[in-house]
């Protein structure tokens, strides 16, 4: 499928975001089929709006949105919202990033990892876990379920099989199967900007998702889902499902997420970092920003790694930041449905 960018709309107010209206996955053109992608889109106050309000990472947040607006719309909480809409990605197998179609480790095993958080800062996580379709569901069973925030590995199939989760076991897709075959015979780890995990060389696979909504009562909830970085070390355990890192929501400030080089994201606890930007008054764009010159900063040398944050104010207001151009996010709002791009701090 052809690459299909159509035109950029320079923002001047927060974040100096760019509008992308137009790329080239599949959900992407179903949604622009349907008339949901306007053409040329505007933000009318530059990424300010009052709720509902939904943002996720990269193009397969275009159609993740889409789930969280229908459960918004229909009398969902934001927490039903935010983990239905990240759990439509998760049962989509042929991405390669998320969920039991993801990339697997270095042995061959996709092992997920996810989270989830509410507006008032309870919070649920899986990590290392194989053989379940909806690991953020989990991540939300046990923060409901559990006096604990966080289960791993066979501790965490094990409670998911006794909690009424059932196994979903996938074979190795041919085109995974190949790829690994191929990484083997170097087995060097070299992440590719934006698209570590992707096989097919355009637009249609993306990394983590990362969601961080507000109802129209200003109450906030995130999550965050992830197959992980390709070819990683088996047990190895990403920023995704590490709340602070990967995800985190203060309903008094606001929300961010993550995505891209999680050892990068741990050792910032950077979505943390950047709600608590927020919190002193900085502008969301702008926390996200310093966030990324933190990480630039404490990495000298740094090359090749992406990191993407994405912010949203309590007010409604969003931003979001990258290393390197490329980090897109899908915004919904009740007055749009669209793309758009990240500054960022390299071009390439
Ligand atoms: C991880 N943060 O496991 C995830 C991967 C990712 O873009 O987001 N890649 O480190």
């Amino acid at each position: 499928m052809s690459h299909d960018r159509r035109r950029f709309l320079k923002m001047g107010l927060t974040g100096s975001a760019a509008l992308l209206a137009g790329c080239s996955s599949e959900g992407r053109e179903a949604l622009e089929g349907a008339g949901a992608v306007p053409q040329h889109a505007q933000v009318p106050d530059g990424g300010k709006t009052s709720g509902p309000v939904v943002l996720s990472t990269w193009e397969h947040g275009m159609l993740a949105n889409r789930r969280a607006w229908e459960v918004l719309s229909a009398g969902g909480s934001v927490l039903d919202a935010v983990e239905q809409g990240v759990g439509a990605i998760e049962s989509d197998f042929s991405n390669r990033s998320v969920g039991l179609g993801g990339m697997p480790d270095r042995d061959g095993i996709v092992t997920l990892d996810a989270c989830i958080q509410d507006h008032d800062s309870r919070a649920g996580s899986v990590a290392f876990v194989s053989g379940f379709e909806h690991p953020v569901s989990i991540a939300r069973a046990v923060m409901e379920r559990t006096p604990h925030v966080m289960l791993v590995g066979e501790g965490a199939e094990r409670w998911a099989l006794e909690n009424g989760f059932s196994r979903k076991d996938l074979p190795m897709p041919d085109d995974v199967r190949t790829a690994w075959e191929a990484w083997k015979r170097t087995a060097v780890y070299t992440p590719v900007v934006n698209v570590e995990n992707r096989l097919r060389g355009d637009a249609s696979d993306h990394d983590t998702i990362g969601m961080i909504a507000m109802d129209a009562n200003g109450r906030l909830a995130g999550s965050c889902t992830t197959s992980g970085m390709a070819w990683k070390v088996h047990g190895r355990v990403g920023d995704s499902p590490i709340i602070g890192a990967g995800l985190f929501v203060d309903g008094d400030v606001g929300a961010a997420c993550a995505t891209g080089t999680g050892e990068l994201m741990i050792r910032t606890v950077g979505s943390h970092s950047v709600v608590e930007l927020m919190r002193q008054g900085v502008e969301p764009t702008e926390a996200c920003k310093q966030v990324v010159l933190r990480v630039i900063r404490k990495h000298p040398g740094l090359v090749g790694h992406q990191i993407g944050l994405l912010a949203l104010r309590a007010d409604g207001a969003y931003g979001a930041y990258g290393i390197y151009r490329g980090f897109n996010f899908a915004v919904r709002t009740k007055d749009a449905e669209r793309l758009e791009d990240a500054a960022f701090e390299r071009k390439e």
